[in-house]
């Protein structure tokens, strides 16, 4: 689905604003600010916590000068899912929160008339949404207590509430968190672009465009400048961009061509970069040459606005990461708005992007009936963003289990590895993100492209002892070392309250977070098959309620403001360096 443009042949208006909102049926309206998650917005617990339906509602008009074009109502995310109603009447439904839909409202609303468009949004999560809740089982932080009386009737008592606990460890952000837009397209218009570059600047490309004869189909690609580089007549086809700028993904230098497709009365400007992604061996490379993932792992969470986006926080964010000679992030977990791969894509920041298939960590959840969600999930995220450039590694999911029935692990994941791989016409490599765990009975994390596994040795076990945590982990690389694959360290982190220090180093303190991060680095420079390393997490977050958050998730090299503590200049430092040495000699 291509995302909203602005053209010659085709307008967008906006829909932010104020909508009304309402948590009840029964409940009087009130104002709301979209996009963004609802949560925050009220101080009252019912909308923090709220489980359950809620209602979003607003007037559209279509100003008469667009009489004869086609137009679509597109949201661009709503958390976790909804049915979309016209003047009462329903239209259109969706589930799952992160990706785009849309409607078409072409013989609903007439030139120059105004309707209503109302909302039923429903936030729950159970053993069939993704993210996953826990249906009354054992939220991802604090004790359970299974088996106590009292504790049991509590749980039960939560779940005749429609309160299911997230089975992730990240607060449950929900509405309309991404823009809403309604789009005025000709009748008949281009409805997806694919395109696939390759090194020699051969572009092949296919243009979706129903109902127009590929004879009106024609493409040509601008260089940076708006000069004309090669063209194309037809639907599909190739054409070659003589001597082309390659996309890197070093600052300054992410060079982007425009693809200019024409068909019929329609047409779309669809920036591209020419790069290639490789696994060889136990290298990643990007354009041929050995790539080292540098950057904290980000959660699209801000003051205010909860999960909703906001191209101001994603500017400064990405800021950030050229202040920290980051060179990429994890969307964990789950797709991000399709801004910030936009702004990726200019900035060269390389995005490992993510599904929301998180807290699927319950041993039992190879029973529950996901699969072909899962496959539709993953299907949606590559379409949307398989022609980014900044786009090199799929995720298909975040820390399941795979080492108690690892049969099981390997019956489900694997047609999703291979899925992956077929859905995606630039053939990306494919990875699952490990928990910490029995890795040597995992049939799967060392069957992906690339091993992603995430650890907190001194964190959450031999919790304070660096030396042992050292020690741990250097064994478990030993282990690693031989499997001939490419490996990230895709999570490491210790929470820290930014101004509380210590000496010695103990943990919660700035100081232990530079120690503990020093103590892991130490590990990981000595191997040459580690190819990245991906701290948890860039900024303090929200998350649910437990005895181990407090105030959420400060595993933040930056605070929830984006302030820096002490371990955002650590590695600063490091980042440096290992820029400087990735543009000297190459790996
Ligand atoms: C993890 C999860 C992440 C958590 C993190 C933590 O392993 O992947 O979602 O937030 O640990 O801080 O515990």
């Amino acid at each position: 689905m291509l995302y909203p443009q602005s053209n010659a042949s085709r307008a967008v208006l906006d829909l932010s604003g104020l909508w009304s909102f309402r948590l009840r049926e029964t409940d009087p309206w009130r104002n709301i600010a979209v996009p963004a998650s609802y949560n925050d917005q009220v101080p009252d617990p019912d909308f923090r916590n709220h489980a359950g339906l809620v209602w979003y509602r607003t007037k559209v008009t279509l100003p008469s000068c667009f009489a004869g074009r086609r137009v679509l109502l597109r949201f661009d995310a709503v958390a976790h899912s909804c049915r979309v109603f016209w003047n009462g009447g329903e239209i259109g439904a969706h589930r799952g929160g992160f990706l785009p839909f849309e409607i078409d409202l072409t013989d609903r609303l007439a030139p120059g008339a105004t309707g209503e468009v109302t909302l039923e949004v429903d936030n729950r999560i159970s053993h069939s949404t993704l993210p996953i809740g826990t249906e009354g089982g054992t939220a991802f932080f604090g004790s359970d207590n299974a088996g106590i009386l009292s504790v049991e009737a509590g749980k039960r008592f939560q779940q005749e509430r429609g309160i299911n606990l997230p089975a992730f460890d990240f607060f449950n952000y929900c509405g309309i968190n991404r823009p809403v837009r309604l789009c005025i397209l000709p009748e008949k218009y281009i409805r997806d672009i694919t395109l696939v570059p390759a090194l020699d600047g051969t572009v092949r490309f296919e243009i979706d465009a129903p109902g127009i004869p590929d004879g009106e189909t024609a493409v040509s690609a601008l260089d940076a400048e708006g000069t004309e580089v090669a063209s194309a007549r037809g639907a599909k086809g190739a054409f070659r961009v003589e001597r082309p700028h390659l996309w890197e993904p070093r600052p300054g230098t992410p060079y982007l061509y425009t693809a200019r497709i024409r068909a019929g009365e329609d047409t779309y400007d669809l920036p591209f970069g020419i790069r290639e992604v490789k696994v060889e061996g136990t290298q990643f490379l990007i354009n041929g040459r050995p790539f080292r993932f540098h950057g904290p792992c980000k959660h699209e969470d801000s003051p205010f606005r909860g999960r909703g986006t906001d191209p101001v926080v994603n500017m400064t964010d990405i800021n950030l990461y050229h202040w920290m000679h980051a060179n990429c992030f994890r969307t964990s977990h789950y797709p991000n708005a399709e801004e910030m791969y936009q702004l990726c894509d200019r900035e060269g920041i390389v995005i490992v992007d993510e599904t929301p298939a998180v807290g699927m960590w319950a041993d039992e959840h190879y029973g529950w009936d996901l699969a072909e969600y899962h496959a539709q999930v993953l299907r949606d995220m590559i379409a949307r963003d398989k022609n980014h450039p900044c786009v090199v590694l799929w995720s298909l999911g975040n820390e399941p289990s795979t080492d108690t029935y690892p049969e099981k692990a390997r019956d489900y994941w694997m047609p999703l590895y291979r899925l992956a791989h077929e859905a995606d016409p630039q053939n990306r490599p494919v990875t699952l993100v490990g928990c910490q765990n029995m890795y040597e009975r995992d049939l799967i994390i060392p069957a992906m492209d690339v091993v992603f596994i995430n650890r907190y040795y001194g964190w959450y076990n031999l919790s304070g002892d660096l030396e042992a945590a050292k020690f741990a982990l250097r064994m478990e690389l030993d282990w690693w070392a031989d499997k001939g694959k490419p490996m990230v360290l895709s999570e490491f982190g210790a929470d820290t309250v930014a101004g509380l220090h210590g000496a010695p180093a103990e943990m919660f303190t700035e100081e232990y977070q530079v120690e503990f991060y020093r103590a892991m680095d130490e590990c990981l420079d000595e191997r040459s098959f580690v190819v990245g390393e991906m701290p948890w997490v860039f900024a303090d977050f929200n998350t649910c309620q437990g005895p181990m958050r407090v105030g959420g998730n400060r595993k933040g090299l930056f605070t929830r403001d984006r302030r820096p503590k002490m371990a955002a200049h650590y590695f600063r430092g490091r980042w440096e360096k290992q820029e400087q040495d990735d543009r000297k000699e190459p790996r």
